[in-house]
């Protein structure tokens, strides 16, 4: 039996807009944003797809673009199970920079190794930082150990505790044949598609993932994927991918 696993990066945010590194910042999506996820469920619905089973991160900005979707399949009924494993990697320090200006003060690549080094991770928050003190109070984070909850995380650190999640809860559920959604976030999933498909260390590297384009994985049943490609206009999602690399570009002139 083959199954399908969709993947989608939220549509864009106020700080994607911004350019500014947002890991767990839960900021909210654009209106460009809802409209990007509004068309993602639509194209979904027109391609015939359907789900059982939803799963998205504690972030309003993943959460906003599943409902949206669902909303436009009229699937907002299904069950969403919302885990912090999925967030996006915790940026560190870096939260609230912006991209642009870190590469012209520390250089791109410097951003380039803060952004995409797969076991370097950015400077962390210090322990009286009022953004880890909201952090560590907020609760939504209630119920997760506190040694867990990062102060910065490289996308090792990433990997190492969304497959947790995938192992024990994403990963079954698929394997007992429910229709799978995941809608999360850039980072989050480039540590999804690491593990699936097996990508060194190395070529994660170079891998971005475009805000709202639906993602489709094709498993077989032991989930190994059998191919996997993007729903939509192939040269758009190109663009959109090399826009998202070039986010680390310091501003010209
Ligand atoms: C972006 C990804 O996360 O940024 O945290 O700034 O998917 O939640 O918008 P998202 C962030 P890059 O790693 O692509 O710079």
């Amino acid at each position: 039996m083959t199954h399908k696993l969709v993947l989608i990066r939220h549509g864009e945010s106020q700080w994607n807009l911004e350019n500014r590194f947002t890991g767990w910042t839960d900021v909210d999506l654009t209106d460009n944003g809802r409209q990007e996820a509004i068309r993602a469920g639509q194209l979904l619905k027109q391609e015939g797809y359907d789900f059982d089973l939803c799963y998205t991160s504690v972030l309003r900005r993943a959460i906003g673009t599943l409902w949206t979707v669902l909303g436009e399949m009229d699937r907002m009924w299904l069950p969403v199970t919302h885990s912090w494993r999925l967030n996006e990697r915790h940026y560190g320090n870096l939260q609230g920079w912006n991209k642009a200006e870190t590469a012209e003060k520390y250089g791109e690549d410097q951003v380039k190794i803060w952004r995409r080094a797969y076991a370097i991770a950015p400077p962390p928050l210090a322990e009286d930082d009022p953004r880890l003190v909201e952090q560590l109070n907020n609760p939504r984070y209630a119920g997760v150990p506190r040694a867990e909850l990062p102060r910065t995380e490289c996308l090792k650190d990433t990997v190492a505790r969304v497959l947790p999640f995938w192992n024990e809860t994403i990963a079954p559920s698929i394997k007992a044949g429910k229709r799978v959604i995941i809608a999360a976030h850039g980072n989050s999933l480039r540590a999804l598609v690491k593990h699936l498909d097996g990508i060194s260390d190395d070529d994660i590297v170079e891998l971005n993932i475009p805000t709202a384009r639906p993602l489709v994985y094709e498993l077989d049943d032991n989930l190994k994927p059998i191919r996997h490609y993007y729903l939509g206009n192939q040269a758009e999602i190109e663009a959109a991918m090399a826009a998202v690399a070039k986010q680390g570009s310091a501003k010209k002139g």
